[in-house]
């Protein structure tokens, strides 16, 4: 809002000049969004306690039952700060921006509808997963739909560390796209199991794709660094910064011990958004470095389960998602999850030097 009202005006005074740099809007947005989380975030958690938004709590892991009463749907916080952010900041003229929003806020709603009913509805196990992959199927394939008849978006796929192999996957880019953004969405939602194990890692994630997707709107660096230049995607510069802040304001609040929980309508929102920033900077398959650790909680569901029913009733691990694992073992709440932390800041630094490597 502030680009499209005031940065017409630099010619009257230079001051506003600033207002058209895409670096300057991004800190100002990650700073309101911050701002905005730890200044209404008490009254929201008073707000979801008395709606009596208590988190069900399934008692298999014993350290559990101490976070009986922790109010869910924290996400709401976060979709709402970061919104404000992007709102006032970003370049309302841009498709790219309109495009991440409604993802972020379409992922958010099949996460609402789920803790709604589990909260509200009693029904603990919430909505079935045919109806939430349906609900997440739909909102990723109009987004995608709309993506790919962008004259400047290419449906090439960039691979790390080749230069010169760049297949364009045509119309099948679609389904694969489509396939990124809902795995990474279910991705986030099972690592979503400890205080801040989700929201660390998905700030990381947002400050990587930050950059990512700066580079790619950007004609020289993205020559320089031989990537798909797309013009106008470097706006959504702005959203990765609202969200690494909206992120940080949340982690305050989700901290161990957790005051609050994100919710379906944290996690599915997250998890789809940061599919979709990665298939708008081309960065589809780097994703699955920086968002390693999801990646790694997802498999060891995936192997959990298979040797679980090949074997006949053997197990892997103690318990999946890997975090359980840890838990069981005696690792303690606090220490896993810096652990978790560690490893996803290692990620993100091997996904940036990958992209200087070609
Ligand atoms: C959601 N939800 C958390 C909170 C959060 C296939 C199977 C692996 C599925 C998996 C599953 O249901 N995962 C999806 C996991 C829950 O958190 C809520 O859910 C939101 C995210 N969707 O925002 O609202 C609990 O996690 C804890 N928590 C925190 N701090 C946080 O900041 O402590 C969450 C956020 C909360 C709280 O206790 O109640 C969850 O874990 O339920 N299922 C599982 O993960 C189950 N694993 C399992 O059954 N493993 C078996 C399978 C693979 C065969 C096995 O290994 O043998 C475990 N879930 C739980 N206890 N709760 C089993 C043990």
């Amino acid at each position: 809002m502030f680009f499209n009202l005031l940065a017409p005006l630099a010619s009257e005074w230079t001051l506003f000049n600033l207002f058209r740099y895409i670096t300057f809007r991004s800190m100002a947005a990650l700073i309101t969004s911050l701002v905005l989380s730890i200044l209404i975030g008490p009254m929201f958690i008073r707000w979801l306690r008395r709606l009596k938004a208590g988190q069900p709590i399934n008692e298999d892991v014993a350290a559990h039952s101490a976070k009986a009463g922790t109010p869910t749907m924290g996400g709401l916080l976060i979709i709402l700060t970061l919104t404000i952010s992007v709102l006032l900041w970003g370049d309302l003229r841009n498709v790219y921006v309109w495009l991440t929003l409604f993802v972020f806020i379409g992922f958010g709603a099949i996460g609402f509808w789920d803790d709604y009913t589990k909260v509200h509805l009693h029904n603990n196990k919430g909505i079935c997963g045919k109806q939430k992959l349906a609900g997440q199927l739909l909102v990723a394939i109009i987004a995608m739909s709309v993506l790919v008849m962008e004259p400047a978006y290419s449906t090439r796929l960039s691979i790390p560390l080749l230069k010169d192999l760049m297949p364009d996957l045509g119309w099948c880019y679609l389904p694969f796209a489509v396939f990124v953004m809902v795995a990474s969405s279910n991705a986030v939602n099972l690592t979503d199991g400890l205080d801040g194990l989700a929201i660390g890692p998905a700030i990381v994630a947002g400050i990587v794709f930050a950059i990512c997707i700066y580079v790619t709107g950007h004609a020289a660096f993205a020559r320089y660094l031989i990537l798909p230049y797309t013009p106008g995607v470097g706006e959504v510069t702005v959203f990765c910064a609202a969200l690494v802040g909206a992120g940080l304001g949340f982690l305050w609040f989700n901290a161990y011990p957790a005051q609050v929980f994100m919710g379906d309508v944290g996690s599915l929102s997250i998890g789809g958004v940061l599919g979709f920033l990665a298939v708008l900077s081309k960065q589809e398959l780097l994703l699955v470095i920086v968002g390693g650790l999801f990646v790694a909680e997802t498999l060891s569901v995936i192997l959990q389960v298979s040797y679980f029913k090949w074997s006949g009733g053997k197990r892997i691990f103690r318990m999946a998602p890997l975090h359980h694992h840890f838990e069981l073992k005696g690792v303690p709440e606090s220490k896993i999850i810096i652990r978790f932390w560690i490893t996803s800041v290692l990620l993100g630094l091997v996904a940036l030097s990958l992209l200087k490597m070609r």
